[in-house]
């Protein structure tokens, strides 16, 4: 067991203790107690609240559907669900993680905290749960465990296991804000599956080797501990999203696609593994069948494996999984929710949704990826938020991400009428 302590959080709180000095004697021993552990408890009422609330009244959504405001938590990016139902960890791109808890399960968030707060962490974007509720977190440029965090969330030094150490999981002279976002998901050979976006636009020729054998540009697999590393997947640019689709095994991924080559094309990508090594296209496509202006004159790679649904352009497919629930109706079971984070480099913005695509019981795409939640794009195209995530809670509601807003939606269903 490797415990890991934050020398940094200790001096955050020394520092912070001068202030409190003014406050009333009970506030001050309060709030110590909270500065010494590190913790930051987010409150979930008042006017960004309300706000958001407002926001949520012109979200469009099938007959049936309602979204509400589950809880805040600056800049969320990627969850993980906990298997006991009672807490949801949310990444984030820059130090924090946050705990999600909803002490009674009855569908609504009462508490916000950082999760272990002495354990300094650098953008862990992807928290992901194995089933026996061991959290994995990975960060820009390591991984680590959590074996026991669902019930250690008022631990600031919880138990850990190193996964992967800092500076391991890529080289630290590739380290780059680009792209570095990681996810990861638990495979159904109980193996961790973490997406190494590259870090360019296209990738250079030269740095194609010595990418393809580290996975930059694609997704690794790893056992829990961190041993037998393999490159599962190539000729990626930038997967923000993942999941194994639950009767079949296929992991599926969403890709982001080149910028640069104009409003309309190349389009986003849904993809389906079906046997390791596969390579998808990239950087001789810049997305489906789009060949890039670098690459355009140079042979393709043998097997290169296509999309199975092809996105509007630029829109920034992130995170995605297979709807399990048995709220919604059943045209959704078994099909794909995914979040559009929404586009930069385009002249009319699009994204910012939440999209469907359905997928039969034989687990093959069976329709085109249509809007399901939309309504974050303003008429003057202004975000009013960016997606970024789905998950799924135990009642089979949807839990939905947004960074710029710094909150999580919970979509529900009811029978119309009932
Ligand atoms: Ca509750
Ligand atoms: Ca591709």
């Amino acid at each position: 067991m490797n415990k890991i302590a934050s020398a940094f959080c200790m001096a955050a709180s020394i520092a912070a203790l001068h202030p409190l000095a003014l406050a009333q004697p009970n506030d001050t021993l309060k709030a110590l107690a909270k500065s010494q552990t590190g913790f930051k408890i987010i409150e979930q009422q008042g006017e960004q609240a309300r706000a958001i609330q407002g926001i949520l009244k012109n979200i469009s959504l099938p007959d049936g559907f309602a979204i509400t405001l589950y809880a805040l938590a600056p800049r969320a990016r990627h969850m993980a669900v906990g298997p006991r139902g009672m807490v949801t960890f949310v990444g984030t791109l820059k130090s924090e993680v946050w705990a999600i808890i909803d002490h009674d399960r009855n569908g609504i968030a009462d508490e916000v905290r950082n999760f272990a707060p002495f354990i300094e962490k650098s953008m862990p974007n992807g928290p992901c749960f194995a089933p026996d509720g061991v959290l994995y977190i990975a960060e820009q440029n390591r991984v680590l465990a959590y074996p026991r965090a669902e019930i250690q969330i008022q631990d600031a030094n919880p138990e850990t296991l190193e996964v992967i150490p800092a500076g391991a999981l890529i080289p630290e002279k590739f380290v780059s804000s680009n792209h570095t976002a990681r996810v990861c998901d638990v495979g159904p050979d109980n193996r961790l599956y973490i997406s190494l976006g590259q870090p360019y636009n296209v990738t250079q020729r030269e740095y194609l080797n010595t990418f393809g054998e580290i996975g930059i540009g694609g997704i690794i697999r790893i056992s829990r501990d961190g041993t037998d590393r393999e490159v599962y997947a190539l000729g990626i640019r930038n997967s923000v999203g993942q999941d194994f689709h639950p009767t079949t095994g296929d992991l599926w991924f969403t890709d982001n696609q080149v910028d640069g080559m104009g409003d309309d094309i190349p389009p986003g990508e849904i993809n389906q593994q079906t046997a390791m090594g596969q390579h998808f296209g990239f950087p001789w496509f810049g997305g489906g069948h789009v060949r890039t202006n670098e690459y355009k004159d140079e042979e393709v790679p043998g097997g290169v494996v296509f999309p199975v649904s092809e996105t509007v352009a630029h829109a920034a497919d992130l995170g995605m999984l297979f709807y399990q629930g048995d709220m919604f109706p059943d045209h959704y079971r078994g099909g794909i929710f995914s979040a559009q984070h929404g586009s930069w480099n385009r002249s009319v913005p699009i994204g910012a949704r939440i999209m469907f695509t359905p997928v039969d019981a034989q687990g093959r795409i069976a329709g085109d990826t249509e809007p399901f939640a939309e309504g974050w794009l303003d008429e003057n195209g202004k975000y009013l938020g960016r997606p970024v995530d789905v998950a799924q809670l135990k009642d089979g509601s949807l839990l939905v991400s947004d960074d710029l807003t710094g909150a999580v939606y919970r979509i529900t269903y009811a029978v119309p009428g009932s």
